[in-house]
């Protein structure tokens, strides 16, 4: 029996057939690369000029400091804050490619797309402030889409519009006092790699601070990313689909779509069905997309597109020997799919100009001809079919159901139905009478130094025992799916008493049936969370950092996890991660952010790697602010005094 570690009994059959067929993956390269230089886990080497890299040991003299004179604490905080500038780039310039698509869209030259949600345009429009009276959706959308683009590269010092739209005064009044409301989303990931160049900010704090600000600039970026995206796709809605390697289908032609971005991905939905009978000519019973990663989500949210899998098991979609092409776009993508696809028929085929793996093939995709890329896309599927390996056939029989695209907005409809007025006081009603102790939102994505999918399922169903509501993005959210617990059953098998009966309610009222996690969608969309707290703050007149809402990413990776867990804590939530990322080299940046942020802005880093632990800290914290706010409550009563009063003495 194979040593590997995940608990995604599908995943397990495969890693079993690539250990019997000697096919390297992620699993295998993990254990490779052990031991791992520990200058580099605790974040103290530097290598951002030409002496380096510079190792330091804080403890032992004449190794203490870098050649430069540079210590353990701006070693550090400079490589953090370099990690959220690289998570800030890449969610902030996805979302530039969605405001360019909805912008040439409305300009008429990308006839392939149209707006979808001339409702959720109209909204947007107005909270950031463009007038949509009498005015046709094309002429909205293009002052939509250049406003979005004002806020990369503006030259005034106004804080970014999707930034200060979407956050409440008590958070503005914050980001003003500590300096990090960024003027533009460029310019902070310009300004933070001229900071921690080798020679400019030393200051740990400082150079913190430096990283929250662009961190804040990838909330801006995905935020608006998330808004344009509904406006040309659609906002979801609820949608029955499945998850894990058993969406894969023999008889018919499957094309796994992966990376981030939906506009390549909603134009091969659209094509996939116009090209049915091709591939049944083909010899094949139709073409079945799945979905991987966050394109995975998007799709899932908006068509239905059962997932394949995530992060850490993409490789594992090639080796069941059905899939005949991977389209990827960017972000997560891992080189080592063309290592696998190299043992398969099944191509890799790239479709960004700056996002290309070697071997692979290219079909350049740009929303000018999206529909002619898609559909040369998922001809050279259809034409690889044939190619097709019968000995090497072998899809493990697992799937489970899933209920996806909880959507904010499509949440509140769902809550409507208990309490038409103020659906969200649905959730805050729970909180306040003790049937849910708050909210966690998981996030985040595979990462091999913990067991996949392990840590993410066991906080989980702790937490749901002990009645907290759950929402998730992310590969955390495709953990979810491929494992039963956004199904109703999942409510059934891990819900505590009290939050089985609020799902219950809010099912029985809505007259459909509901998960135990609520998907709500990708890594962008990590945007809906916020709107999310954002909302239930606002209706139980308390700021963020009073809230029972937490979040937890247990098995964080990318740079973009970094940067959304300090966006997340900067905003006021206490912020689980379950790999320690690499700072504690320097004891001072590691109580910065697990305890000075705390003080400074409610919200701070949970650093704890053992899950259960992990769990029982996110729950005492749920606790805690939930007790809080039934003495604030009381207090209020008794002593007459304000909501906002109270909220200013009790932080975190
Ligand atoms: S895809 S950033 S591995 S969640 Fe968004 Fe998954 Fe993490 Fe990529």
């Amino acid at each position: 029996m194979s040593d590997y570690r995940t608990i995604d009994p599908a995943a397990q059959e495969m890693l079993e057939i690539a250990e019997r067929f000697g096919i390297s993956t992620q699993f295998d390269r993990y254990k490779a690369q052990q031991p791992q230089c520990k200058f580099g886990l605790t974040g103290v080497c530097c290598k951002i000029c030409m002496q380096g890299p510079c190792r330091i040991i804080p403890t032992k003299k004449g190794a203490d400091m870098g050649i430069c004179g540079a210590r353990d604490y701006t070693i550090v905080s400079r490589n953090v804050a370099r990690s959220i500038a690289g998570g800030a780039s890449a969610h902030s310039d996805h979302g530039r490619e969605i405001a360019h698509t909805l912008l040439a869209t409305a300009e008429g030259k990308a006839p392939d797309y149209r707006i979808k949600d001339s409702d959720k345009l109209h909204k947007v429009a107005q909270r950031v402030g463009i007038a949509t009276q009498g005015r046709k959706d094309v002429d909205i959308a293009k002052d939509v889409a250049i406003l979005a683009l004002n806020d990369y590269g503006k030259y005034t010092e106004e804080p970014c519009v999707w930034l200060d739209t979407n956050i409440d005064d008590e958070r503005k009044k914050k980001f003003k006092k500590t300096r990090i409301s960024p003027p533009a989303i460029d310019r902070s990931v310009v300004q933070l790699f001229h900071e921690t160049h080798m020679g400019t900010d030393a200051d740990p704090v400082n150079i913190i601070f430096g990283g929250l600000q662009a961190a804040l600039s990838d909330f801006t970026g995905m935020s608006l990313s998330t808004d344009l995206s509904d406006i040309l796709f659609g906002t979801p809605e609820p949608v029955k689909t499945s998850a894990n390697l058993g969406t894969l289908r023999k008889e018919y032609v499957n094309i796994a779509i992966h990376g981030h971005n939906p506009v390549l991905s909603e134009m091969i939905v659209d094509v996939a069905d116009e090209l049915q009978e091709e591939a049944k000519t083909a010899g094949a019973s139709g073409i079945n997309l799945v979905g991987i990663c966050c394109t995975g989500n998007e799709v899932l949210m908006r068509r239905g597109v059962p997932t394949a899998t995530n992060f850490g098991t993409q490789e594992l979609a090639i080796m069941t020997g059905v899939l005949d092409a991977m389209v990827v776009d960017v972000q997560c993508i891992a080189p080592g799919v063309q290592e696998v696809c190299n043992c398969y028929h099944t191509i890799t085929i790239s479709t960004i100009k700056f996002s290309k793996i070697p071997g692979a093939a290219h079909i350049e995709f740009t929303p000018a001809t999206a529909k002619e890329s898609a559909r040369e896309i998922i001809r050279l599927a259809i034409a690889n079919f044939g190619n097709r390996r019968a000995d090497l056939v072998h899809i493990p029989n697992f799937k489970k159901n899933v209920i996806g695209g909880f959507s904010v907005e499509a949440m509140m409809d769902v809550f409507s139905k208990v309490n038409a007025s103020s659906p969200i006081s649905v959730l805050s009603d729970a909180i306040k009478n003790g049937e849910i102790k708050g909210i966690c939102a998981f996030a985040g994505c595979n990462n091999q130094k913990t067991v996949h999918d392990g840590d993410i399922i066991k906080i989980a169903e702790y937490l749901a025992k002990n009645d907290v509501f759950l929402v998730s993005t992310g590969c955390s959210a495709g953990a979810f799916a491929k494992l039963g617990m956004m199904s109703p059953e999942g409510v059934e098998k891990f819900a505590g008493p009290g939050l089985k009966k609020v799902i219950k309610r809010i099912q029985d009222a809505a007259g459909i049936e509901l998960p135990l996690v609520f998907h709500m969608g990708s890594c962008v969309d990590n945007s809906r969370i916020q709107q999310l707290w954002h909302h239930l703050a606002l209706d139980m007149g308390v700021s963020v950092p009073q809230l029972p809402f937490v979040a937890s990413a247990p098995e964080a990776t990318s740079e973009k996890a970094v940067s959304i867990g300090s966006w997340m804590a900067a905003m006021g939530i206490p912020t689980h991660v379950g790999v320690m990322p690499p700072l504690d080299g320097s004891p001072l940046i590691f109580d910065l952010v697990t305890e000075v942020a705390r003080d400074v802005f409610g919200g701070y880093f949970i650093l704890e790697t053992d899950a259960e632990k992990g769990a029982q800290k996110l729950l005492e914290r749920l606790e805690k602010r939930a007790w809080r706010l039934k003495v604030h409550d009381k207090a209020s009563e008794i002593y007459n005094s304000s909501t906002n009063l109270m909220t200013e003495l009790m932080e975190g």
